[in-house]
């Protein structure tokens, strides 16, 4: 099994796909904005996903749903800071969902142990020397730009191997900072800068990016492919709401074909549904591992 450098032994002694249970403290999100956006109600959600089952916990201070317009780094910090102090001093692994270096420094200061990067260094040139000082884990995923803008940079030819190619790229960047290639987990970004044929197709090639050598978190849970998939007969979309079935069916295969995490927004019917999976890879290759980069 393949976990990244820096990982809590606890985690990385874990033999099956981890649950990482998202706990977004904003007003705007795509699917729970404004649910949890006080310290008290997200540190309360923290702590349910873990009693659910989440291996860690992913707080976000900043929307980044199609459109969305940014936060200050003041206000992205007012958010995020206490909630990760709190989750962290309850014995939680704490992962911060942060494009900016300053506020992912003052979360690793609060007890943060992963940083989750949904830009993968590209929005703050001062993120990956960052990440190379503290050596944690560090979540780079495929992005092309800003969210208010990033729907119009939704063109590929081959979209598998444009993501896999700008993954590889974005890895060379982060090592050639001083980045330890160990620490650093990969993710299509499903729904960034794609549409829903686009996040299907890396979807259903994982090992094309597992082959990059790097440990992969699938980030699906109510996103909008889903919700196009399961339209109603009008052509309406799917209710966030009732997508949770759709991203527990995504969790069981992502995890069966070797992602190292999923992050998802319930957490129960994942933590089974990885639990099927492992039990599977194991009984079908008892020589391999059950997660992490193909054996
Ligand atoms: N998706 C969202 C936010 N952060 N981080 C990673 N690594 N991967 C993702 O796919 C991802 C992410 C958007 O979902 P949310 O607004 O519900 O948190």
């Amino acid at each position: 099994m393949k976990a990244p450098r820096g990982l809590p032994a606890e985690l990385a002694a874990v033999d099956r796909c981890l649950v990482m249970g998202v706990v977004n403290v904003t007003p705007d999100s795509f699917s729970d904005g404004g649910d949890h956006f006080d310290v008290e109600s997200a540190v309360a959600h923290g702590m349910a996903l873990t009693r659910e089952g989440a291996d860690l916990v992913d707080v976000g201070g900043e929307s980044t749903r199609p459109g969305a317009a940014r936060v200050t780094s003041a206000e992205e910090a007012r958010r995020v800071l206490p909630v990760v102090r709190e989750l962290a001093a309850a014995g939680l692994v704490v992962s911060v969902d942060t494009m900016r270096s300053e506020v992912a420094e003052a979360a690793l200061d609060a007890g943060a142990g992963l940083v989750n990067d949904v830009s993968g260094g590209a929005a703050d040139p001062a993120m990956a020397k960052l990440v190379a000082s503290a050596g944690v884990p560090y979540v780079a995923m495929h992005w092309r730009g800003h969210s208010a803008g990033m729907d119009a940079l939704a063109d590929y030819r081959d979209v598998v191997a444009e993501v896999v190619a700008e993954l590889q790229q974005r890895l060379d960047a982060l090592v050639a900072a001083g980045v330890d290639p160990q620490t650093v987990v990969l993710d299509p970004g499903l729904g960034f800068a794609k549409r829903p044929e686009h996040s299907w197709a890396v979807l259903a090639r994982l090992d094309a990016l597992l082959a990059l050598g790097r440990p992969v978190l699938v980030g699906a849970s109510r996103k909008g492919f889903l919700g196009t998939l399961l339209a109603d007969g009008a052509g309406q979309p799917r209710p966030t709401a009732m997508r949770e079935d759709a991203t527990t069916a995504v969790t069981a295969l992502a995890a069966a074909a070797g992602a190292w995490a999923v992050r998802v927004h319930q957490v129960a019917a994942s933590a089974d549904a990885v639990r099927v999976a492992a039990r599977l890879r194991g009984s079908a290759s008892p020589a391999g591992g059950p997660c992490g980069v193909p054996s």
